[in-house]
């Protein structure tokens, strides 16, 4: 894909007017984005350098150790976007509840509510692998001049308004859409500054990669199992690749690039997987659709799902259209 001088400022500002709701604060809370995913992408980069890398010691609602660097980046997100008085509430990965902004906003004037995961794939990071940071955006449902509510949050996907990931991989990007196309800025480190270089990002219809945690294949349900034997049998193109690093950023933004899917479907020991729809599957799934690709639990569209809890999971099956077909067809037939 070319490289264009266009900045992540000025592409925001240029693309303003051709958002439906044009009162600049979409705009302004993407840019507040911005800014945290360089402060954040700072400290990941000399994780190995400062004592950040290793657990904090605690452990977070989903029940698993929170990295140093975890608790760093959700300070961040959650500062900035404080600071700034830019939205009326936050739900993240790391916080048991979300979190109602009003001690700067007494009329509680701010129309966006954001999801954020801080730092997704925080396992990798003390083996210097790519991590993520993944957001969600939302209009409230209640009226502007109330406190915002749980409701605010328990949104279908397809309510979102702007969704994106940052990948602090070999080079740092920022990939986001706003429901007109899929649009990916580089980090350009030396000067701080992104720069658009991957415009109009699209899925491959089909695709030659799988990504999943074969380590679970004995727990998975009959249809993924056959899906993944087809991946693997010798006819046609196939068999495909098998590439899984752990970090579903990476994994989802290479398959964008190359075709592929991704699945992290339920297993017997986990009835709905893993990932979390509000933080993980419904931005990921936003982005997917926008890039011409697609996102299902193995039976629907992920966008449809109704939430009822802000930590709840879901199995997921993103990337390229055809891909993800296929796995459904061969779940509904098991
Ligand atoms: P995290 O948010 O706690 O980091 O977990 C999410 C990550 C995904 O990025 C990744 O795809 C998955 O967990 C890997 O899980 P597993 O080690 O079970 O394959
Ligand atoms: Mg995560």
């Amino acid at each position: 894909m070319s490289q264009t001088n266009q900045t992540l400022g000025e592409f925001i500002i240029e693309n303003q007017s051709s958002f439906k709701y044009t009162s600049g604060e979409l705009s302004r809370l993407i840019n507040s984005i911005r800014l945290a995913a360089k402060v954040v992408n700072h400290d990941v980069n000399k994780a190995g350098l400062v004592d950040i890398i290793g657990a904090a010691g605690e452990v977070n609602v989903q029940g698993e150790n929170q990295q140093k660097l975890d608790v760093y980046a959700n300070k961040k997100f959650i500062q900035t976007l404080i600071n700034r008085n830019i939205v009326c509430g936050i739900a993240s990965e790391e916080e048991d509840d979300f979190i109602a902004i009003n001690s700067q906003d007494e009329n509680h004037q701010n129309k966006y509510v954001v999801l954020i995961d801080p730092l997704d794939g925080s396992s990798n990071i003390d083996v210097n692998v790519s991590v993520g940071t993944i957001f969600s955006i939302y209009r409230r449902v209640t009226p502007v001049g109330t406190p915002v509510t749980l409701e605010d949050f328990l949104q279908p996907g397809h309510q979102q308004v702007a969704a994106g990931y940052v990948i602090y991989g070999t080079s740092t990007m920022l990939v986001y859409t706003t429901g007109a196309g899929v649009n990916g800025f580089t980090l350009n480190p030396a000067i701080g500054t992104f720069y658009l270089s991957h415009p109009n990002m699209r899925f491959p219809e089909d695709g030659k990669i799988y990504s999943v945690n074969e380590g679970n294949y004995t727990h998975f349900p009959q249809g993924v199992k056959d899906y993944i034997k087809y991946c693997q049998m010798e006819e046609g193109d196939r068999p495909y690749t098998s590439r899984y690093i752990g970090s579903m950023v990476s994994d989802i933004h290479r398959n964008m690039i190359k075709g592929g899917i991704f699945m992290y479907p339920k297993s017997s020991k986990d009835s709905n997987g893993k990932l979390r729809l509000l933080y993980e599957c419904n931005p990921m799934a936003f982005i997917a659709e926008q890039a011409h690709g697609k996102a299902s639990d193995g039976f629907g569209r992920i966008l449809d799902i109704q939430p009822t809890a802000l930590h709840e999971r879901a199995p997921f099956f993103c990337g390229s259209k055809n891909m993800v077909e296929k796995v459904e067809e061969f779940m509904r037939n098991s």
